[in-house]
């Protein structure tokens, strides 16, 4: 992972780090009551940890992405197979549509794409086609500064938006009660939310405050190193 894409001019992660980090991510998941299957390591992909953007698991098929990136793109092999024991159903986005599938939010039976530097339009109009196949809708949101739509906004259930930056006055999300996250604690726009608690990036307390005030319990998790390059929570793993 030392070799992942990055824009972020925070250094290289440390890998030992890393993985105790990303072994305290599994226990705060696992805590939460979910059953947890790690995957091996694939070093021919450094940010293969991101596991997030090759697949969209939702409750009634599984769709395999096709990574925006080139230097990812080769991971969604890997994640196909995985997720044939999990899914009868496993739909894939074609070239020339890409796809990373931190560009979708899930918000009940709709789902937000963001049309980004990873996700083109053509991506966006296949998965909309497939979730609409599925009994799912879907609305498309262009991107302009942001990495993928999940770097700036995470759906907390119960009508709850966390939001930041550019899409803090989104019509899209108009009808969600926001909960607004500071410029200074963007990258905690991307937390977590697993069966009512919320996970939450270490170092952004005024962001953790706020999610507390509305009523949920939080755990504090560091993930400095993923940090480092572009990733957040949400990112390291696929949840269903
Ligand atoms: C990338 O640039 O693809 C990785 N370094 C970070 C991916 C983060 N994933 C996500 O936001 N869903």
């Amino acid at each position: 992972m030392i070799d992942g894409l990055t824009s972020a001019s925070l250094g290289k992660p440390d890998f030992n780090l890393a993985i105790e980090q990303h072994a305290g991510y599994v226990e705060a998941l696992r805590s939460c009551g979910l059953e947890i299957e790690v995957l091996d390591p694939d070093p021919r992909f450094p940010d293969s940890t991101f596991v997030e953007d090759v697949a969209l698991c939702t409750p009634a098929c599984a769709i395999v992405t096709n990574p925006g990136a080139p230097s990812r793109n080769g991971e969604k092999k890997a994640i196909g197979k995985v997720l044939k024991s999990f899914y009868r159903h496993i739909e894939i986005i074609e070239s020339p549509g890409t796809l990373d599938a931190g560009d979708v939010m899930m918000a009940g039976n709709h789902f937000y794409i963001g049309i980004s530097g990873r996700t083109n339009e053509e991506g966006a109009a296949q998965l909309s086609v497939i979730l609409e196949r599925y009994g799912m809708s879907s609305s498309h949101i262009p991107l302009h500064r942001m990495l993928h739509l999940k770097s700036g906004c995470s759906y907390l259930e119960n009508n709850n938006l966390l939001v930041a930056a550019e899409l803090l006055t989104h019509p899209a999300f108009e009808a969600y009660h926001h909960i607004k996250v500071d410029p200074a604690e963007e990258y905690a726009a991307n937390s977590l939310w697993i069966n009512g608690t919320v996970l939450v990036p270490a170092g952004f307390p005024n962001t953790r405050n706020k999610i507390e005030g509305e009523g949920y319990r939080t755990i504090t998790l560091d993930v400095s190193e993923f940090q480092k390059l572009d990733g957040g929570l949400s990112c390291l793993s696929l949840r269903f």
